[in-house]
């Protein structure tokens, strides 16, 4: 048993990777890891390595990379820095984030039970944080309650946390400050079984599911807002998700972790499927009832398992239709075309605090009701992408000018009397079709979807790709040669 460890110990640390963790800065670790775990990963994954040896499978994290370690004796050392982050959620919309290492979620973090192992948590925030192991049976002082457990690290502080673990599951870390959870601070904990689990996975992946309220034009999340506008998986919304690769007949486990205020009716297409495990591990078999959508509570996690037998390109997704959308319903219904209160104002004005006028006011009405949105103002930012400064203009409020009342006709999308249909538009947009943004999002995993396919993929939502072996081999094939000479995709932004 030993042997199998140090063997599989060797493979996530990849070769030669490790100076002292203590020893980089976040942003040298965060680049080494991004490409050293990707580069191994893939060869691993190219490789199948794992399968022969009896040992669980490593879990993929798309877009996300796993946190290297370091052996200092029998201990795996683990280093996370706690930081602000610039994040791109889709091409063309940085938002400022709190993370882990670079980014949010934070890298995700491999263990095997029996594992002992120490973390060194690094706060670079301007304020103090706690991290806690969410489910873990560890000693009280390591659990992270901050006040209760230990005192709260404060700014340029440092606490490192030692412990061993005998579970197995899906497991996660977070801040246990109520509002850095809600600006992006959590990441992915998995502790492999020994042995792999029966029927044995194929594949494994890993998806953090996290929500954001930011106005247009705002970088920074209103962590006390509840109406959430950027839904990610990851830390990417749809189109800008990466899909997962499977091969047609494979065993595919997911792991869906959530920390959030809402909870996710997880779906999957073409496909049914039994939930395996908890965030308390593993489910006795006699749980195993087909399915197809997991509703995923907060600060849950669940994992589903099925065999991808029926070949195509299958959405993966939130089912809440709030959840299917980026820059929440900014274009949604009449009361876009009313006047209301303009996008892109300060903070507190965008969230409703209003400086004049009434809430029922003709001025501020329309924006303010929960059902509405945050976005239901003239800002018509709905598309995934970035507004040409001409159109964008056009429909800014300028006094004076009168907002346009109906659609262009003669569009193959909209029929000739739309204007006089109650409720319309719904899922049409006053600049035209939805724009796809294929090019814009191009990498490995996309190869030869159906063209224009990024128009109609936004927020939680992403593609399990069954493939048959010609296809799925040309992609790992891209995959290998993008590994050695780019960072991973989408991450180019997070550093
Ligand atoms: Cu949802």
């Amino acid at each position: 048993m030993s042997s199998r460890r140090g063997f599989l110990q060797n493979l996530l640390a990849g070769a030669g990777l490790f100076a002292s963790a203590e020893m980089l800065s976040a942003q040298e670790m965060n680049m080494s890891h991004g490409r050293e775990g990707m580069t191994t990963r893939r060869k691993r994954e190219a490789e199948g390595t794992g399968h022969e040896h009896g040992i669980p499978i490593p879990v993929q994290t798309p877009d996300t990379p796993d946190l290297p370690f370091r052996m200092d004796g029998n201990v795996k050392e683990f280093h996370l820095i706690a930081e602000p982050v610039k994040q791109e959620i889709v091409p063309g919309r940085v938002v400022d984030l709190w993370g882990y290492n670079g980014r949010a979620p934070g890298p995700t973090i491999q263990i095997t039970r029996g594992d002992r192992v120490r973390i060194i948590v690094d706060n670079h925030l301007p304020e103090a944080t706690s991290m806690h192991w969410h489910g873990f049976e560890i000693p009280n002082e390591m659990d992270g309650a901050p006040g209760s457990s230990q005192d709260p690290i404060a700014p340029g502080g440092r606490f490192v946390y030692e412990f061993t673990l005998n579970q197995e599951g899906t497991y996660f870390y977070h801040s246990h400050m109520a509002m850095q959870e809600m600006m992006g601070m959590i990441g992915a904990f998995i502790m492999h079984p020994k042995e792999p689990y029966k029927p044995r996975a194929d594949k494994d992946f890993a998806i953090i599911l996290q929500e954001y309220a930011i106005l247009p034009n705002i970088t920074v999340p209103n962590s006390m807002n509840m109406e959430f506008n950027w839904l990610t998986f990851n830390g990417k919304s749809g189109p800008a998700t990466t899909p997962l690769i499977v091969r047609h007949g494979e065993r595919v486990r997911i792991r869906l972790i959530n920390l959030g205020m809402d909870h996710h009716p997880i779906h999957l297409h073409g496909h049914q499927f039994i939930v395996t495990g908890t965030e308390g591990g593993r489910q006795p078999e006699a749980t195993w009832g087909p399915g197809n959508t997991v509703l995923v509570g907060v600060a849950q996690s669940r994992d589903i398992e099925f065999v991808a037998n029926n070949p195509g390109d299958w959405m993966l997704h939130c089912h809440l239709p709030h959840h299917m959308m980026n820059q929440m319903s900014s274009s949604v219904g009449p009361m876009t075309r009313r006047n209301g209160m303009p996008a892109g104002l300060d903070m507190e004005r965008g969230m409703g605090m209003l400086k004049g006028g009434s809430a029922v006011s003709e001025e501020n009405g329309p924006s303010l009701g929960r059902g509405m949105g945050v976005g239901s103002t003239f800002e018509q930012r709905m598309l995934n992408t970035p507004l040409k400064a001409d159109s964008a203009m056009q429909h800014r409020d300028i006094p004076g000018v009168q907002h346009p009342q109906g659609m262009q006709m003669g569009r193959p999308d909209v029929s000739e009397n739309a204007n006089s249909v109650p409720g319309f538009p719904q899922d049409a947009f006053m600049e035209g079709p939805m724009m796809a943004m294929d090019e814009m999002v191009d990498k490995p995993e996309n190869y030869a979807l159906r063209p224009g396919w990024s128009g109609f993929m936004a927020g939680m939502m992403t593609f399990v790709r069954v493939l048959p072996p010609d296809k799925y081999d040309h992609i790992m094939e891209l995959r290998r040669r993008e590994s050695g000479t780019k960072p991973m995709p989408g991450m180019e932004h997070n550093r």
